[in-house]
């Protein structure tokens, strides 16, 4: 069955985890990538209204975590043992946690939104980094074995680093080596370090 991964056009956030999966997978895929455009008629026929989704011939997965999953327990990314495979999927979870808590701005003064992303820095994601760190046996969180788990992890602390949200620091995570080291254990992964080398 042909298999394909809809997203939108952006190397980032709940696609990329997808597509990265798939290509550790070894899974061959087709990369649909939709404008907004294509993404406003197509919304309404899909499974939660909202992207990626996998498809497998004329089946459809949405939710990124539950696609993770899928990919992860059918390719060796999540443990066989059912209770170590639903401590990933925890920490899936805890990233979904993470993406909602960021202060959006939306509604707010310049300075209102500044104050409250400077506060969820030294607040809410201090604590998120240090519960999830507390959990990684290094590099990966499992120890010598990837995960999709440690792939989403990647993926957000990627964007963190690249100081992607307005105040809040790049080195928001120079407190946390575990995370730095899982970040920096993914990305040179070979296929994931050939995956973003054949992006440029
Ligand atoms: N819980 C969902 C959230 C999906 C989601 O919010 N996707 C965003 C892109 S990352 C989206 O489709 N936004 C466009 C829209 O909601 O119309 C998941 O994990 O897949």
């Amino acid at each position: 069955m042909a298999i394909s991964l809809t997203y939108f056009d952006f190397d980032g956030s709940r696609g990329l985890e997808c597509r990265l999966a798939l290509t550790v997978a070894g899974v061959p895929f087709e990369d649909v990538r939709l404008s907004r455009e294509q993404w406003q008629a197509l919304k309404p026929k899909t499974p939660f209204g909202a992207l990626p989704i996998l498809a497998d011939g004329d089946r459809q997965l949405a939710q990124s975590n539950a696609i993770l999953s899928y990919i992860g327990r059918g390719h060796g990314l999540l443990p066989a043992d059912p209770w170590e495979a639903a401590q990933h999927e925890a920490i899936l979870l805890s990233v979904e946690d993470l993406r909602v808590k960021l202060p959006d701005g939306k509604g707010q003064t310049e300075d209102d939104k500044k104050a409250a992303r400077e506060a969820f820095a030294a607040g809410w994601l201090s604590q998120w980094a240090a519960t999830v760190s507390d959990k990684i046996a290094g590099p990966f969180l499992a120890g010598s074995q990837l995960s999709v788990a440690d792939i989403k992890l990647f993926v957000i602390l990627r964007s963190y680093l690249a100081g992607t949200y307005d105040y809040v620091p790049a080195s928001v995570f120079d407190r946390f080596p575990k995370l730095l080291a899982l970040h920096a254990a993914v990305a040179a992964h070979p296929v994931v370090a050939g995956y973003f080398a054949g992006r440029k």
